[in-house]
């Protein structure tokens, strides 16, 4: 008799558990570690269900006991603190919605390309995350006068010698009420995947700062100098010529998310007919709630508001809708623009930085005007076979298809192979020229 589904289900428990948390519709970005994209029409929900909410993990998701599990509380206060997942339901409960946006969320659409992840625009979702204040434990622990930020640690452990994921944010942020350690998202108790059983919640601010799995709180009076505070996460402060490499010691961390907005329908390269036309997406901003949201279809000459949605909270996003005649046919880019309460608005032209974050140039999308069907145009990296040398320096860490989403020059192959090397990647001297031959041929700046 073959094993049916039922069968198959007691005998891979965790497979099982595992499908049930990820939509079908989510966009692999790399299998493993997990980065999962939600497609465009996920911004039609307003609160992201946790099977279509993006996935963006540096290493393998720890499995973490949640019997055996400890948040320890310690540096510049005057109590360290060991709790359980008992003993921080003590505290009172604190609930919110809020965006939760990688910073490199649209890093694909720099041009020219950076190294990194590809997303589009599905690495946000919107939740409700439910925990306790940080600042009652830090209170608890008694923070002292002399700190300065808190640094966050998770269970996940680094691969190779790549150093460990810890963040650090500044004092204020950390004691802003609204800024939680939650361990339920959307009334649940978080998922593996986003960082059960505690994970942080710095709405406003880019996901880099939402530490999962946290284990280790550290109260600091100076700031930690680690790989993920003093190299990765940083901004130039000036603006750069596009594609130029920075040092470090110019860079700002990246905090605050700005004013963005996606157009959800019509999708890119649609035919809409000739009559009124429907607009619509979804709008965020960092720790401003949005203000309004305008269209053009005219490069950006004339602007004309639309109708925000009724949902709202303070860091949650906020759709938007207007409607629309061409008046001809023809060919017409739509655009759209959001504007936050302290007054910022997204800009017509992207600031380039290295590791592309914090894309939030005003959304575009081609329509044609007219008869015929809708075809809307999707592209998948395509994946070559690995040589193996490049096989054995890359597949150990890295899923074949994050290394195919990448167009980078030599100069940025070179950088990366570098990194990754020093973070313990299989690569022999000799080998060193063909593998970046082989990344920059298949994998080169113009696919
Ligand atoms: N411990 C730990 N926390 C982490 C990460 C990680 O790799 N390890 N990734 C961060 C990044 S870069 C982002 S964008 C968010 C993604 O959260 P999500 O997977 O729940 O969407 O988690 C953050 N917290
Ligand atoms: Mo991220």
């Amino acid at each position: 008799m073959l094993p049916n589904r039922r069968h198959l289900l007691k005998l891979f428990p965790v497979a099982a558990a595992m499908a049930r948390l990820r939509a079908a519709d989510m966009i692999v970005r790399s299998a493993r570690p997990e980065d999962f994209e939600m497609p465009l029409d996920g911004f039609n929900t307003w609160i992201t269900p946790v099977e279509r909410f993006f996935v963006r993990t540096h290493v393998y998701r720890p499995t973490v006991d949640p019997a055996h599990w400890q948040l320890r509380v310690e540096g510049q206060v005057a109590q360290p603190l060991t709790l359980s997942l008992g003993d921080l339901r003590e505290f009172p409960r604190a609930e919110l919605v809020s965006v939760l946006e990688c910073a490199g969320n649209g890093r694909a659409f720099f041009r020219p390309s950076v190294a990194g992840l590809q997303w589009e625009n599905g690495s946000v979702g919107n939740a409700r995350w439910t925990g306790v204040r940080l600042v009652d434990v830090l209170k608890k622990a008694g923070y002292q006068a002399a700190a300065k930020e808190v640094l966050f640690n998770g269970a996940d452990v680094p691969i190779g010698t790549m150093p460990d994921f810890i963040r650090a944010i500044p004092l204020a942020k950390a004691i802003h009420p609204d800024t939680v350690l939650a361990f339920e998202m959307n009334g649940e108790a978080l998922t593996p995947s986003h960082g059960f059983p505690l994970r942080v919640v710095a709405p406003g601010w880019a996901g880099d700062n939402w530490v999962k799995w946290l284990t280790n709180i550290e109260v600091r009076d100076k700031e930690f100098d680690g790989f993920f505070m003093k190299t990765a996460y940083r901004l130039p402060v000036r603006t750069i010529a596009p594609g130029a490499a920075v040092d470090p010691a110019d860079m700002t961390p990246v905090h605050s998310l700005g004013p963005k907005s996606v157009i959800v329908s019509p999708v890119d390269g649609q035919t809409v007919g000739p009559g009124a036309v429907r607009i619509k997406g979804a709008a965020w901003a960092g720790e401003y709630p949005i203000s309004s949201v305008e269209v053009s279809a005219d490069s950006g000459r004339n602007w004309r508001p639309t109708m925000l949605g009724p949902d709202k909270a303070r860091y949650g996003w906020r759709f938007w809708e207007t409607d629309w005649s061409a008046g001809r046919t023809g060919s017409y880019v739509l655009m759209a623009r959001a504007t936050d309460e302290a007054g910022e608005t997204q800009p017509l032209v992207e600031e380039w930085n290295p590791s592309g974050y914090l894309w939030n140039v005003v959304a575009q999308v081609r329509v044609e005007v007219g008869a015929g069907p809708a075809q809307p145009r999707v592209e998948r990296p395509e994946v070559p076979p690995f040589p193996p040398q490049v096989k054995s320096a890359c597949i150990g860490c890295h899923a074949e298809d994050m290394i195919a989403g990448q167009k980078l020059t030599r100069a940025q192959w070179e950088r990366e192979v570098d990194k990754m090397t020093r973070w313990g990647a299989s690569v022999k001297p000799e080998d060193r020229g063909a593998i970046i031959e082989f990344l920059l041929s298949q994998f080169g700046p113009k696919r």
